[in-house]
Protein backbone atom coordinates (compact mmCIF):
# COMPACT_ATOMS: atom_id res chain seq x y z
CA UNK A 1 0.00 0.00 0.00
CA UNK A 2 1.36 3.78 -0.75
CA UNK A 3 1.69 5.75 1.93
CA UNK A 4 0.71 9.74 1.52
CA UNK A 5 4.59 10.61 0.95
CA UNK A 6 4.81 7.82 -1.93
CA UNK A 7 1.52 9.50 -3.41
CA UNK A 8 2.68 12.71 -3.14
CA UNK A 9 6.68 11.99 -4.43
CA UNK A 10 4.48 9.88 -7.25
CA UNK A 11 2.52 12.97 -7.93
CA UNK A 12 5.83 15.15 -7.88
CA UNK A 13 7.09 12.56 -10.23
CA UNK A 14 4.37 12.94 -12.81
CA UNK A 15 4.71 16.44 -13.21
CA UNK A 16 8.71 16.54 -13.86
CA UNK A 17 7.96 14.23 -16.72
CA UNK A 18 5.12 15.95 -18.23
CA UNK A 19 6.74 19.17 -17.40
CA UNK A 20 10.35 17.87 -19.25
CA UNK A 21 8.56 16.03 -22.00
CA UNK A 22 5.91 18.94 -22.66
CA UNK A 23 9.03 21.82 -22.44
CA UNK A 24 10.67 20.03 -25.62
CA UNK A 25 7.86 19.53 -27.49
CA UNK A 26 7.10 23.37 -27.04
CA UNK A 27 10.91 24.05 -27.82
CA UNK A 28 9.74 22.76 -31.74
CA UNK A 29 7.53 25.07 -33.16
CA UNK A 30 7.43 27.37 -30.14
CA UNK A 31 7.25 30.73 -32.22
CA UNK A 32 7.30 31.45 -35.75
CA UNK A 33 9.53 29.20 -37.45
CA UNK A 34 12.02 31.93 -38.52
CA UNK A 35 12.85 35.32 -37.24
CA UNK A 36 16.17 36.24 -39.36
CA UNK A 37 18.23 39.15 -39.65
CA UNK A 38 17.47 41.29 -42.58
CA UNK A 39 19.20 44.04 -43.34
CA UNK A 40 17.17 46.10 -44.97
CA UNK A 41 15.18 46.16 -42.09
CA UNK A 42 17.81 48.01 -40.15
CA UNK A 43 19.35 49.85 -42.86
CA UNK A 44 19.53 52.19 -45.90
CA UNK A 45 21.66 51.80 -48.81
CA UNK A 46 25.31 52.67 -48.01
CA UNK A 47 24.55 53.08 -44.67
CA UNK A 48 27.62 52.08 -42.11
CA UNK A 49 27.22 49.31 -39.48
CA UNK A 50 28.51 50.26 -36.21
CA UNK A 51 29.77 48.91 -33.66
CA UNK A 52 27.43 48.74 -30.64
CA UNK A 53 24.32 48.49 -33.18
CA UNK A 54 21.38 46.56 -31.64
CA UNK A 55 19.47 45.15 -34.07
CA UNK A 56 15.92 43.35 -32.99
CA UNK A 57 14.44 40.89 -35.11
CA UNK A 58 10.58 40.48 -35.88
CA UNK A 59 10.16 38.25 -33.03
CA UNK A 60 12.21 40.47 -30.24
CA UNK A 61 15.21 38.59 -30.47
CA UNK A 62 17.99 41.71 -30.26
CA UNK A 63 21.65 41.25 -32.13
CA UNK A 64 24.26 43.43 -31.08
CA UNK A 65 26.83 44.11 -33.94
CA UNK A 66 30.25 44.37 -32.89
CA UNK A 67 32.54 45.78 -35.37
CA UNK A 68 36.85 45.76 -34.77
CA UNK A 69 39.29 47.15 -37.63
CA UNK A 70 42.80 45.49 -36.46
CA UNK A 71 46.39 46.73 -38.08
CA UNK A 72 49.58 45.71 -36.63
CA UNK A 73 52.64 47.57 -35.99
CA UNK A 74 53.89 46.18 -39.87
CA UNK A 75 55.14 48.80 -41.97
CA UNK A 76 55.23 51.37 -39.17
CA UNK A 77 51.76 52.75 -39.94
CA UNK A 78 48.09 51.61 -39.87
CA UNK A 79 47.83 50.04 -42.86
CA UNK A 80 44.33 50.06 -43.76
CA UNK A 81 41.74 51.93 -45.01
CA UNK A 82 38.23 51.47 -45.93
CA UNK A 83 37.55 50.24 -49.52
CA UNK A 84 35.19 50.97 -51.53
CA UNK A 85 32.88 52.93 -49.59
CA UNK A 86 33.54 55.35 -46.28
CA UNK A 87 33.16 52.52 -43.77
CA UNK A 88 34.70 48.91 -43.10
CA UNK A 89 30.84 47.71 -42.84
CA UNK A 90 28.15 48.95 -44.86
CA UNK A 91 24.73 48.04 -45.95
CA UNK A 92 24.67 47.96 -49.80
CA UNK A 93 21.95 48.15 -52.12
CA UNK A 94 23.36 46.26 -54.82
CA UNK A 95 24.71 43.27 -56.02
CA UNK A 96 27.53 41.43 -54.60
CA UNK A 97 27.78 37.24 -55.55
CA UNK A 98 24.73 38.08 -57.37
CA UNK A 99 22.81 39.22 -53.56
CA UNK A 100 21.17 42.24 -54.03
CA UNK A 101 21.15 43.62 -50.92
CA UNK A 102 23.90 42.53 -48.41
CA UNK A 103 26.23 44.02 -45.73
CA UNK A 104 29.26 44.81 -47.22
CA UNK A 105 32.61 44.79 -45.54
CA UNK A 106 35.89 45.63 -47.18
CA UNK A 107 39.12 47.32 -46.91
CA UNK A 108 42.65 48.28 -48.52
CA UNK A 109 45.74 46.78 -47.45
CA UNK A 110 48.97 48.91 -47.90
CA UNK A 111 51.10 45.88 -47.16
CA UNK A 112 50.46 42.09 -47.49
CA UNK A 113 49.81 41.16 -44.20
CA UNK A 114 47.56 38.43 -43.38
CA UNK A 115 47.79 40.27 -39.74
CA UNK A 116 45.94 42.90 -40.29
CA UNK A 117 42.14 42.04 -40.39
CA UNK A 118 38.29 43.37 -39.84
CA UNK A 119 36.00 41.42 -38.09
CA UNK A 120 32.16 41.42 -37.49
CA UNK A 121 30.34 39.91 -34.22
CA UNK A 122 26.36 39.14 -34.30
CA UNK A 123 25.52 38.49 -30.36
CA UNK A 124 22.06 37.33 -30.43
CA UNK A 125 20.35 37.92 -26.68
CA UNK A 126 18.35 34.29 -27.34
CA UNK A 127 19.90 31.45 -28.70
CA UNK A 128 19.30 30.77 -32.10
CA UNK A 129 19.70 27.10 -34.15
CA UNK A 130 18.94 26.25 -37.94
CA UNK A 131 21.36 28.79 -38.65
CA UNK A 132 21.93 29.71 -41.93
CA UNK A 133 24.12 32.24 -44.38
CA UNK A 134 25.99 32.89 -47.54
CA UNK A 135 29.53 34.85 -47.53
CA UNK A 136 30.07 36.54 -50.72
CA UNK A 137 32.48 37.45 -53.06
CA UNK A 138 35.76 35.49 -51.52
CA UNK A 139 37.99 35.28 -54.19
CA UNK A 140 41.24 36.81 -55.25
CA UNK A 141 42.80 39.54 -57.53
CA UNK A 142 46.01 41.49 -56.32
CA UNK A 143 44.31 40.44 -52.94
CA UNK A 144 43.57 36.83 -51.65
CA UNK A 145 40.35 37.23 -49.66
CA UNK A 146 40.88 35.19 -46.08
CA UNK A 147 37.67 34.20 -44.31
CA UNK A 148 37.09 32.53 -40.64
CA UNK A 149 34.09 31.74 -38.88
CA UNK A 150 33.81 31.73 -35.07
CA UNK A 151 30.77 30.49 -33.14
CA UNK A 152 29.69 30.67 -29.62
CA UNK A 153 32.97 32.08 -28.55
CA UNK A 154 36.01 30.81 -29.91
CA UNK A 155 34.85 27.08 -31.86
CA UNK A 156 35.55 27.60 -35.24
CA UNK A 157 33.50 26.58 -37.87
CA UNK A 158 35.85 24.15 -39.69
CA UNK A 159 35.84 21.95 -36.97
CA UNK A 160 32.81 20.80 -36.44
CA UNK A 161 31.27 18.43 -38.91
CA UNK A 162 27.57 19.57 -37.84
CA UNK A 163 28.37 22.04 -39.84
CA UNK A 164 27.45 22.62 -43.67
CA UNK A 165 29.89 24.05 -45.45
CA UNK A 166 29.32 25.02 -49.43
CA UNK A 167 32.28 26.26 -51.19
CA UNK A 168 32.33 28.44 -54.65
CA UNK A 169 34.31 27.74 -57.61
CA UNK A 170 36.72 30.23 -57.08
CA UNK A 171 37.27 29.34 -52.79
CA UNK A 172 37.97 26.66 -51.35
CA UNK A 173 39.58 25.78 -47.38
CA UNK A 174 42.61 27.35 -47.01
CA UNK A 175 46.34 25.62 -47.26
CA UNK A 176 48.21 28.33 -44.75
CA UNK A 177 49.81 27.93 -41.31
CA UNK A 178 48.22 31.16 -39.45
CA UNK A 179 44.80 30.70 -40.07
CA UNK A 180 42.07 27.84 -40.20
CA UNK A 181 39.05 29.43 -42.53
CA UNK A 182 38.63 29.61 -46.36
CA UNK A 183 40.36 31.77 -48.94
CA UNK A 184 40.12 32.99 -52.54
CA UNK A 185 41.57 30.39 -55.23
CA UNK A 186 43.22 32.77 -57.75
CA UNK A 187 40.02 34.21 -59.97
CA UNK A 188 37.60 37.10 -59.46
CA UNK A 189 34.31 36.67 -59.29
CA UNK A 190 32.19 39.22 -60.84
CA UNK A 191 29.25 40.75 -58.61
CA UNK A 192 26.85 39.15 -60.21
CA UNK A 193 28.17 35.35 -60.19
CA UNK A 194 28.10 33.15 -57.37
CA UNK A 195 31.60 31.57 -57.76
CA UNK A 196 33.06 33.38 -54.78
CA UNK A 197 30.11 32.31 -51.99
CA UNK A 198 30.51 30.28 -49.45
CA UNK A 199 26.76 28.79 -47.78
CA UNK A 200 27.39 28.21 -44.38
CA UNK A 201 24.33 25.93 -42.94
CA UNK A 202 25.08 25.43 -39.03
CA UNK A 203 21.70 22.99 -38.32
CA UNK A 204 21.16 22.04 -35.06
CA UNK A 205 23.50 23.78 -33.60
CA UNK A 206 22.49 26.45 -30.60
CA UNK A 207 24.27 29.72 -31.62
CA UNK A 208 24.39 32.71 -29.08
CA UNK A 209 27.21 34.65 -31.49
CA UNK A 210 28.65 34.35 -34.60
CA UNK A 211 32.19 36.22 -36.28
CA UNK A 212 33.31 36.53 -39.06
CA UNK A 213 37.05 37.48 -39.78
CA UNK A 214 38.20 38.85 -42.66
CA UNK A 215 41.47 39.78 -44.17
CA UNK A 216 44.12 38.99 -46.85
CA UNK A 217 46.27 36.30 -46.67
CA UNK A 218 50.05 36.39 -48.10
CA UNK A 219 49.30 35.28 -51.58
CA UNK A 220 48.83 38.45 -52.16
CA UNK A 221 50.64 41.03 -54.25
CA UNK A 222 53.10 43.10 -51.95
CA UNK A 223 50.64 45.83 -51.93
CA UNK A 224 47.55 44.09 -52.26
CA UNK A 225 44.63 46.34 -54.13
CA UNK A 226 40.89 46.65 -52.47
CA UNK A 227 39.23 43.62 -51.61
CA UNK A 228 35.62 43.06 -50.37
CA UNK A 229 33.30 40.51 -49.18
CA UNK A 230 30.12 40.66 -48.12
CA UNK A 231 27.20 38.18 -45.87
CA UNK A 232 24.07 37.65 -46.52
CA UNK A 233 20.70 37.92 -44.69
CA UNK A 234 21.04 35.41 -41.51
CA UNK A 235 18.39 33.03 -41.25
CA UNK A 236 17.64 31.08 -37.80
CA UNK A 237 14.89 29.74 -35.75
CA UNK A 238 14.94 30.81 -31.91
CA UNK A 239 15.91 28.13 -29.80
CA UNK A 240 13.19 28.50 -27.22
CA UNK A 241 9.51 28.28 -26.57
CA UNK A 242 7.69 31.94 -25.47
CA UNK A 243 7.14 32.22 -22.06
CA UNK A 244 3.29 32.09 -22.08
CA UNK A 245 3.99 28.59 -23.76
CA UNK A 246 6.04 27.34 -21.02
CA UNK A 247 3.62 28.76 -18.51
CA UNK A 248 0.64 26.42 -20.30
CA UNK A 249 3.09 23.57 -20.32
CA UNK A 250 3.50 23.91 -16.36
CA UNK A 251 -0.23 24.54 -15.88
CA UNK A 252 -1.25 21.58 -18.08
CA UNK A 253 1.70 19.51 -16.13
CA UNK A 254 0.89 20.12 -12.34
CA UNK A 255 -2.87 19.85 -13.63
CA UNK A 256 -1.87 16.68 -14.63
CA UNK A 257 0.13 15.61 -11.76
CA UNK A 258 -2.37 16.44 -9.29
CA UNK A 259 -5.25 14.01 -11.05
CA UNK A 260 -2.59 11.27 -10.89
CA UNK A 261 -2.65 11.66 -6.84
CA UNK A 262 -6.38 12.20 -6.75
CA UNK A 263 -6.81 8.94 -8.45
CA UNK A 264 -4.35 6.88 -6.75
CA UNK A 265 -6.09 8.07 -3.57
CA UNK A 266 -9.27 6.97 -4.65
CA UNK A 267 -8.15 3.39 -5.81
CA UNK A 268 -6.68 3.61 -2.58
CA UNK A 269 -9.98 4.16 -0.49
CA UNK A 270 -11.47 1.47 -2.74
CA UNK A 271 -9.23 -1.28 -1.81
CA UNK A 272 -8.46 -0.95 1.83
CA UNK A 273 -11.12 -0.73 4.78
CA UNK A 274 -12.43 2.69 5.86
CA UNK A 275 -11.88 3.47 9.92
CA UNK A 276 -15.56 3.39 10.37
CA UNK A 277 -16.17 0.03 8.33
CA UNK A 278 -13.86 -1.56 10.86
CA UNK A 279 -15.74 0.21 13.85
CA UNK A 280 -18.90 -1.88 12.24
CA UNK A 281 -17.13 -4.94 12.05
CA UNK A 282 -16.12 -5.12 15.51
CA UNK A 283 -19.22 -4.24 16.95
CA UNK A 284 -20.85 -6.62 15.36
CA UNK A 285 -18.55 -9.05 16.49
CA UNK A 286 -19.85 -8.72 19.84
CA UNK A 287 -23.24 -10.12 19.24
CA UNK A 288 -23.95 -13.84 19.30
CA UNK A 289 -23.68 -14.99 15.60
CA UNK A 290 -26.90 -17.24 15.53
CA UNK A 291 -30.28 -16.58 17.52
CA UNK A 292 -31.34 -17.67 21.07
CA UNK A 293 -33.71 -20.36 21.79
CA UNK A 294 -36.29 -19.51 23.74
CA UNK A 295 -36.20 -22.26 26.45
CA UNK A 296 -38.89 -23.78 28.16
CA UNK A 297 -40.24 -23.60 31.03
CA UNK A 298 -40.27 -26.37 33.84
CA UNK A 299 -43.92 -27.86 35.19
CA UNK A 300 -41.90 -26.64 38.69
CA UNK A 301 -41.07 -22.85 37.12
CA UNK A 302 -44.89 -23.10 36.23
CA UNK A 303 -46.43 -24.18 39.77
CA UNK A 304 -44.17 -21.18 41.54
CA UNK A 305 -45.28 -18.83 39.05
CA UNK A 306 -49.15 -19.78 39.61
CA UNK A 307 -48.13 -20.17 43.45
CA UNK A 308 -47.08 -16.04 43.33
CA UNK A 309 -50.24 -15.36 41.30
CA UNK A 310 -52.82 -16.93 43.68
CA UNK A 311 -50.70 -15.17 46.70
CA UNK A 312 -51.55 -11.62 45.30
CA UNK A 313 -55.06 -12.45 44.96
CA UNK A 314 -55.19 -13.71 48.46
CA1 LIG B 1 50.02 45.27 -40.92
CA1 LIG C 1 46.91 30.01 -49.88
CA1 LIG D 1 46.64 48.38 -51.15
CA1 LIG E 1 36.28 39.63 -52.85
Amino acid sequence: MLSEKDLWNHGLRTVFIACTVLMLVGLLPSRAAHADLIWRDHYHNNEAVSNGDVLTDSNGVSITVGTTVYSDSDGGTFDLSPYPGSDYFMFRNQRLGDVRRHLEFGFDNQNDDPADYIELTLTFDTAVNNVNFTLLDIDSGSWDDGVEVFYNGNNNARDNAGISVTTGAYNGVDNESYMHGWEGYGLSADNDETFGNIEFDFGAIQLTSLRIRFFSTDDASSNPGGQVGGLSDVTYTEAVPEPSSVACCLIFAMAFGWTQVRRRRMDRRNTSPTAASIRRVRVSERKPTFPVMPTRETSDQVYRRVDRSLQNVA
